[in-house]
Formats: C-alpha cells, structure tokens, sequence
C-alpha cells in the first residue's frame, strides 16, 4: 500500500500542471493566509498542500470554513488514490476525477450524476464516508455492534452507508460531534474534510514522506518538454517524434494597447487552465512596432519569454492589419524576424507568423506569396526548422488561394482565421477543401465574436468551429487575452493582470475559451 501510494503522490508532485480543487483555483502549496496557524485544522491542511493534495480556490485562501462540495472531495480523494487524470479538456473541471470515482463504484450514479448537477453541491457526510472508504480503504470493515453504539444518531444513517461509515469508526477515521452525533446528512467543512482524509491516509500505512525534489520547473500539458521541436508531416503539426500534436491557447491583444496581459502571470493564468500556446500579437501599424519599435519590440519578447518560461508553444505575430499589404514593410519585417529568428534559433517554442491579415486591393499571387517566399529565405538563414505561419489575403481567410499556389518550404503552416458570428460553414468547407489539396492550416487567431470583435458572442457557431478544429487536428489561439469592452476579449473590464484569475474575472467567452484548452 505504501508503495502505490508514494508512486501516486510523486505523480502528483509531478504533474505541474494543477489539478484544481476548488473550480478554478491554482494550487499553491504554500500556507494559506485564512488557515491560522495553531487551529485544529492547520497541520492537516498544510500536510495535505505539502503533498500537492489539496489547492486553495482563486484568490489564493484556503476557506477552511466553507462547504465542501462533490466535486472538491472526490477530487480530493482521488488524488490520494494516486489518480492522475488530465485536468477536463471540456466540461467541469473536476470531471475526470467524478467519472473516475464513479467507475470505481465509490459512488452510485444517482448519489452523484455524471451529468453534473450535483457536483457543485455540498456532499453530504454519510457520502463522503462512503467514498473516503471505498477509494483509501476499501477492505476496513467495522462492528456492527461496537461502532454503530459510537453514534448516537445512528438511526438517521441510511442503509446504503452503514458499511463504510462503521469501518470508519472503526479505525477512528469518524468521531462525531460533542454528543457523539455523525449527522450523517449534513455537510462538511473543507477543513473537516482534510481531518477525515489525512486519518484515513495515516491509517492506510502512514503518511508516505514529503518529496524533497519539487517537480521540475513548469511543464503544461503538451507543452515544449514534453513535444519539443514541432514539424509539419502532410498536414498535420507534429512532434519531434513525429507523432501529431495540437496547440490550444489565448492570442494577446495588442501588446502596444494591453502589454500589460502579456506579463508572467497573465501567461501562467492561460497555462494553469490548460493552454500550451500563446500568441503575441505585435501591432505593425495603428500605433504598434512602426511607429514604436524598441519600446514594442522590448515587450514582445518579454511576452516570448514569459510563455517559454511556462512551457508553452509561443507565436511571435508581425500583426500586420490597417497595413493590408505585406509588401509595404517587408524589409521591417525581414530585419525583425531576423533579428528573432537569429535569437531564439535553438528554442524550440517559438513560431513565427509573418503577415497577420492581409487585406485590402492585394492579391494572394501577386502580394501575399512573394513575401513570404522572402521572409521564409530570411527567417531560415537563422532558424533551420522554426514552424513559419503564413497569412492569406482577405483577413486570412483565402486559404483556398494558397492551396492552389503554395510557398515553397518546409514545416509552413497557412493561417486561417475567423470569427464565429461572420464565418459559417462557407468557410469551413473552404478550409477542407484546403486540407484535401495538402495544405497545412493552423488557426491563429479566432473569435468567438464577430470581425469586429465586437457583438454576440456566438457560442453555438463557436462551438460548431471548435469542433471542426478538434476533428481535425488544427490548433489555435483565441482572440484575446484583455479586459477591453468588447465581447471577444477574455476577461471583464477591470481584471487585474497580476493576480490569477477565477471564472467570476472571465467574460463569456473567456469562460467558453478557458474550458475548451
Ligand atoms: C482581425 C484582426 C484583429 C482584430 C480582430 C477583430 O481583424 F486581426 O486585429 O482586432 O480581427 O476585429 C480588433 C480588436 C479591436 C481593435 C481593432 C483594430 O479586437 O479592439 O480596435 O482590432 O485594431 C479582422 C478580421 C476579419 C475581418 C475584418 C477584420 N473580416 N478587421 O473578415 O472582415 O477589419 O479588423
């Protein structure tokens, strides 16, 4: 037992993308300012955030005092049990954790639905025995007769539970109240959880050691240390190994406007809910790199490093947009993306995207293709084999043009780009026809608004695109990380970049982006 339960703590430990606890809190190990030390919940909780077992919610406070929920203490439980499920790719966040707890028959379908309803809800005592049970020990069995005169209200225990709640007692798991009571229907604290579970870990064999390696360094999930160099294979982005890969994350703004959500904790807030790709969108015109380019160019590669810290896929992005025409800077952009190309030449997580949205009288053959034939010659001089995102006129959108003349090079991806309330199935049916003629299309940027950024949001369509993609191995970044007040930014008017973020800071389409990484 100790064995399997070491293994699943140092899985635990390991896994540096956090499994979180409370919906969308960040695990933090470190005390919690709400749990006062010397309280008789203090050692519990804290040996249990040693361990990686337990996080704290959002704002960073343990809420030893609050109702626990179905959610928090099967997750809780589980990962005691050495489950290491990924965090929910969709849905609630907690949802590999129930759909393990209840194929592991701790539970019964109608105690806690799959379906959800009950796993905000406060679990009630008698349930959490029978879980707590179950998961951690499942061969303790009580006396009848000796631990059911523990309990002065052990009439109020439903049949279903005597089995487990009397084991508990039995090794001293369970005490009761003052006057001896369970209450089996009543709820418990966050606190009292942690009490029942670290009696229940110490009496499985003992508390296995903390591990005094923390886990190496930040890894998301999918992320650099895990896939390394990406290439292109027929359509496909794959990993070093070769095998396909698909990249999920949060565009910024514009940096020259909204730099400051382009800082570390804004850049781990995407990673910690999932995202292993960030894309920094550097203005060229409407007050961005041409008219600022040392003070732009300082925070772009801030942003750079800030999500190669995190372990995240990172697209540098010449947002080229009130300056349709690519040709119109070319020798700007060669002489920036060498200048980046040429630094970050052994990193592994950078992509570069060339030409963000051409637009205006310009033409794929005539505009679009030469320059980037040239600024794949400038960015290959430095970087041998950096993925290169190439753009298509029309706002990205003429991705049929570029099947049917496309640039020569390896590992070049075409970006398609779209917004969920002006682009329907037309341009989905575009992009397939695309990807039948061999191009490969990596979607960096896409809103769940309409072109504007502004008006829906438009869930339905969004979640009709999602699918698309999900289907078919596209990767993207979402348009955009900021607070501004328009409906395709992320977050409400007002949140702060230096904090982490709840669902409560998201906008509604952060919370739909957030839940689809
Ligand atoms: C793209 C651009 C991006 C733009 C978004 C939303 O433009 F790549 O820069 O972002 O889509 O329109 C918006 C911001 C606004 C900002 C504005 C101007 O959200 O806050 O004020 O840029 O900088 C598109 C995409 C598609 C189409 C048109 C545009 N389209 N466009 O299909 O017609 O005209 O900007």
């Amino acid at each position: 037992m100790t064995n399997i339960l070491t293994k699943a703590l140092s899985a635990v430990m390991s896994l540096a993308l956090i499994v979180l606890s409370c919906p969308s809190a960040i695990a933090d190990t470190a005390a919690f300012p709400d749990v006062k030390p010397g309280s008789w919940y203090a050692d519990d909780v804290n040996e249990l955030a040693a361990r990686g077992l337990i996080s704290g919610c959002g704002d960073g406070k343990f809420h030893p005092g609050d109702t626990i929920t179905a959610a928090q203490f099967v997750t809780i439980v589980a990962r005691c049990a050495g489950i290491t499920d990924k965090p929910a790719v969709s849905g609630h966040w907690a949802a590999p954790f129930m759909s393990a707890g209840l194929s592991r028959g701790w539970y019964d379908w109608d105690e806690i639905p799959p379906t959800g309803e009950k796993f905000e809800k406060p679990i009630v005592r008698q349930l959490a025995a029978k879980i707590l049970m179950r998961a951690l020990l499942p061969d303790k069995r009580g006396d009848y007769n000796t631990d059911s005169a523990k309990m002065t209200d052990f009439s109020q225990l439903d049949g279903r539970y005597y089995e487990s709640v009397l084991a508990g007692y039995s090794c001293g798991i369970f005490a009761g109240d003052d006057k001896g009571r369970f209450k089996p229907k009543s709820g418990l604290t966050r606190a009292e959880a942690c009490a029942i579970v670290i009696r229940a870990l110490k009496c499985m064999d003992g508390l296995p050691p903390i591990d005094p390696s923390p886990a190496p360094g930040p890894a998301v999930d999918g992320g650099v240390s895990e896939n390394g160099w990406l290439q292109v294979k027929g359509t496909q982005l794959c990993n070093e190994k070769g095998e396909p890969v698909v990249l999920h994350g949060m565009s910024s703004q514009g940096i020259q406007w909204f730099g400051q959500y382009t800082g570390e904790q804004s850049i781990k807030n995407t990673a910690e809910y999932g995202a292993n790709l960030f894309r920094v969108a550097m203005y060229t015109g409407e007050g961005g790199y041409l008219s600022q380019p040392e003070s732009v160019k300082k925070l772009a590669l801030a942003a750079i490093d800030a999500a190669i810290k995190q372990d995240m896929y990172v697209i540098i992005d010449w947002h080229i947009l009130s300056d349709g025409n690519p040709m119109d800077h070319v020798n700007e952009s060669k002489a920036f993306f060498s200048e980046i190309a040429e630094r970050y030449k052994d990193e592994p997580a950078v992509l570069y995207e060339i030409c963000n949205e051409p637009n205006g009288s310009i033409t794929w053959a005539g505009d679009v293709k030469p320059y980037a034939q040239e600024l794949v010659k400038t960015i290959r001089a430095q970087s041998e084999k950096g993925i290169i995102l190439i753009g298509s006129s029309t706002w990205s959108q003429d991705v049929h043009l570029a099947a049917a003349d496309p640039v020569a090079g390896d590992n070049l991806m075409y970006t398609l780009h779209f917004y969920a309330g002006t682009h329907g199935q037309w341009l989905r049916d575009r992009a397939d026809s695309a990807i039948k003629s061999g191009l490969p299309i990596f979607v960096t940027e896409w809103g769940t608004s309409s072109a504007n950024g502004s008006d829906g949001v438009f869930l339905d369509e969004s979640r009709r695109w999602i699918d698309f993609m999900s289907e078919r191995g596209i990767s993207w970044a979402n348009w955009s990380l900021c607070d501004k007040d328009e409906t395709s930014a992320a977050l409400k008017p007002g949140t702060s970049p230096d904090k982490s973020w709840s669902k409560n800071d998201m906008s509604e389409s952060g919370k739909f982006v957030f839940d689809n990484f």
